[in-house]
C-alpha cells in the first residue's frame, strides 16, 4: 500500500486517531515505519531526528537491543500470566528494582498499564487509604489549573486543561482545583526554575479554609507540567505544597508520568527537586515505551495500613488484567538495565546546560515570548496568531516535520524532550532546525 497517495480510497478512516486531528492528517499522512536510536524514519523513506522521544517516553533511544531480546524472549517463553490471586517472577523483580530507585520511604509500588491508569489508581488508593486509617470523610481530591492527569475520568476531574473536561459532563464530584503557576509577567525566559511564585502553593490553604481539612484526600500535582506547556515549578513551591499537605493530613502524589525516570536529571522529580511525595505515578519510561505499562509508587506505612485484617481476604480490590504484565515486565528490567548501563538517568543533569543554552538562544526569533528549561526539557512559547490559537505553532511544528525534526506543541507551546541519549550536535540541530521554522512561519 502507498502510505503517501492522498486517502482516496478511504484507507485510512477506520482508525479514528488520538488528540488528533483526524481529517487534517487523513488528507496529508505522516507515517512513521522504523526507529533507531535518536531517529524515525517515515514511509517515504526520510530520516527524522526525535526531539520528544515518541510522546516523552523513549527516554533510551529506540530499538536498543537488550530490551529488544528480552520482549522476544519473554514473548517465547510465557505469553501472559494472570496477577490477580498468582504471580510471576519478573513482577517481582521489577517492582524491587524500581523500589530502589525511588525516593526513600516509596517502596511498594503497584503496576498499571498506562498513565492514566497509574493516575486512577494512586486517586484510589489514597481516598480507600484515609477510609481505611479511619478518616473516611475524605474523600475530595484537589488537582490544579492546567494539570494534565491522562483522560479517564478521575483524571481529567483533577485535570485542568478545559478542552479535556468540557465535553464529558460532569466529571467526579468533591474535586477543586488550585490555581496553576504560570506567570509569564514575572517569569518569562527564567534559566530553569523560576523565582516568583512559590506563594501560589497558599491557594491550598484557601481550599482547606474553604472545605476543611476533614474533606480532603489527596492533592496532586505535576512537578514539572508537561501536556500543557511545559510549566516549572517556582523555587520552594513543591516545598511549600508539601508542607500545608503534612499540616492537614493531606496525602500528596506526583504526578511523574512525564518526570520519571531521567527526565530532569535524577531518577525521578521529586529528587531533583528535594521533595518526597506520598505516592508517585509513573508510565512512559517505566519500559522506554516498548511496552505499555505504568507504576505506582506508594509510601510504606500507606501500603501497610491495608494488611490487616483476615489474611486469606483481598486488601485492595482494584488491578487490571493486564497489571504486571510479562512482556512489559521484561521489557522493564532491561530498561532499566540500559538505563543503568549508561548512566541516562543522571544525563539530563549533564546536559541541562547545554541544553538550556541552545534553547534559550531562541528567544530572538519571530514569534517567541517565553522560553522554559529543566533536565531535558523545553518549552518554546509563541504568540498566538490572532483568532487561530495553536495554529502558528502547528504549522511550526508540520515544517519541522518537513525538515527532519519531530517536535510537539500543545497550544502555542513547542515542547521537546529528546531521549536521554542525545549528543550536544544533535540538540543543535534541533534548535537549528526549530530557529528555521520560526522564521519561515508567518
Ligand atoms: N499524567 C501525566 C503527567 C502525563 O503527562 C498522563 C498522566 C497519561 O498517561 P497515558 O499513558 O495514559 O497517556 C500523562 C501523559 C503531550 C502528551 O503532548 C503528554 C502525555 C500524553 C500524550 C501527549 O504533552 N502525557
Ligand atoms: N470490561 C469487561 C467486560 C471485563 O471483563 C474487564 C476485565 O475482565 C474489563 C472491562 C477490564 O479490563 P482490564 O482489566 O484490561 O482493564
Amino acid at each position: 500500500m502507498d502510505h503517501t497517495a492522498p486517502n482516496h480510497d478511504g484507507r485510512l478512516d477506520a482508525y479514528w486517531m488520538p488528540f488528533t486531528a483526524n481529517r487534517q492528517f487523513k488528507k496529508a499522512p505522516r507515517l512513521l515505519v522504523r526507529a533507531e536510536g535518536m531517529h524515525y524514519w517515515t514511509d517515504d523513506g526520510r530520516q527524522i531526528l526525535d526531539g520528544v522521544a515518541g510522546l516523552w517516553c523513549v527516554n533510551a533511544g529506540h530499538g536498543r537491543p537488550r530490551i529488544v531480546q528480552a520482549i522476544q524472549a519473554q514473548a517465547a517463553e510465557m505469553d501472559y500470566a494472570p496477577p490477580f490471586q498468582m504471580g510471576h517472577p519478573k513482577a517481582f523483580e521489577l517492582a524491587n528494582r524500581l523500589a530502589r530507585l525511588a525516593p526513600p520511604g516509596l517502596d511498594r509500588v503497584f503496576f498499571t498499564n498506562s498513565g492514566s491508569e497509574s493516575v486512577e489508581t494512586a486517586l484510589k488508593i489514597a481516598i480507600a487509604w484515609q477510609r481505611a486509617r479511619g478518616e473516611a470523610s475524605r474523600t475530595r481530591l484537589i488537582g490544579r489549573e492546567r494539570g494534565y492527569h491522562g483522560v479517564n475520568f478521575g483524571g481529567i476531574s483533577v485535570g485542568g486543561i478545559v478542552a479535556n473536561r468540557k465535553m464529558f459532563g460532569t466529571l467526579l464530584a468533591g474535586v477543586d482545583h488550585i490555581r496553576h503557576t504560570h506567570d509569564p509577567a514575572r517569569n518569562a525566559f527564567s534559566v530553569g526554575q523560576p523565582a516568583h511564585g512559590a506563594e501560589l502553593a497558599d491557594d491550598l490553604e484557601r481550599l482547606v479554609a474553604l472545605h476543611d481539612a476533614s474533606t480532603i484526600a489527596a492533592v496532586i500535582v505535576e512537578p514539572v507540567a508537561g501536556s500543557t506547556g511545559v510549566l516549572i515549578p517556582p523555587q520552594g513551591y513543591l516545598q511549600r505544597l508539601r508542607e500545608i499537605c503534612d499540616r492537614h493530613g493531606i496525602l500528596l502524589i506526583f504526578d511523574e508520568v512525564i518526570t520519571g525516570f531521567g527526565r530532569t536529571g535524577a531518577p525521578f522529580a521529586a529528587q531533583t527537586f528535594g521533595v518526597t511525595p506520598d505516592l508517585i505515578t509513573t508510565a512512559k519510561g517505566v519500559t522506554n515505551g516498548c511496552v505499555p505499562m505504568g507504576a505506582v509508587f506508594v509510601r510504606r506505612e500507606i501500603h501497610d495500613t491495608f494488611m490487616n485484617g483476615p489474611e486469606h481476604l483481598i486488601e485492595l480490590f482494584h488491578g487490571y488484567t493486564y497489571s504486571a504484565h510479562p512482556l512489559a515486565c521484561a521489557a522493564g528490567l532491561a530498561t532499566l538495565d540500559t538505563y543503568a548501563e549508561e548512566g541516562l538517568l543522571t544525563r539530563a543533569a549533564d546536559l541541562q546546560a547545554p541544553f538550556a543554552a541552545a534553547v534559550h538562544a531562541l528567544r530572538d526569533c519571530p514569534h517567541v515570548i517565553d522560553v522554559r528549561n529543566i533536565g531535558l526539557v523545553g518549552g518554546i512559547e509563541l504568540a498566538p496568531r490572532p483568532g487561530e490559537p495553536g495554529r502558528r505553532a502547528f504549522e511550526v511544528f508540520l515544517d519541522c516535520f518537513e525538515r527532519g525534526l519531530l517536535i510537539r506543541t500543545t497550544g502555542d507551546t513547542v515542547a521537546l524532550s529528546p531521549p536521554l541519549i542525545i549528543t550536544p550536535a544533535q540538540i543543535q540541530q534541533i534548535t537549528e532546525t526549530l530557529r528555521g521554522a520560526l522564521q519561515r512561519v508567518a
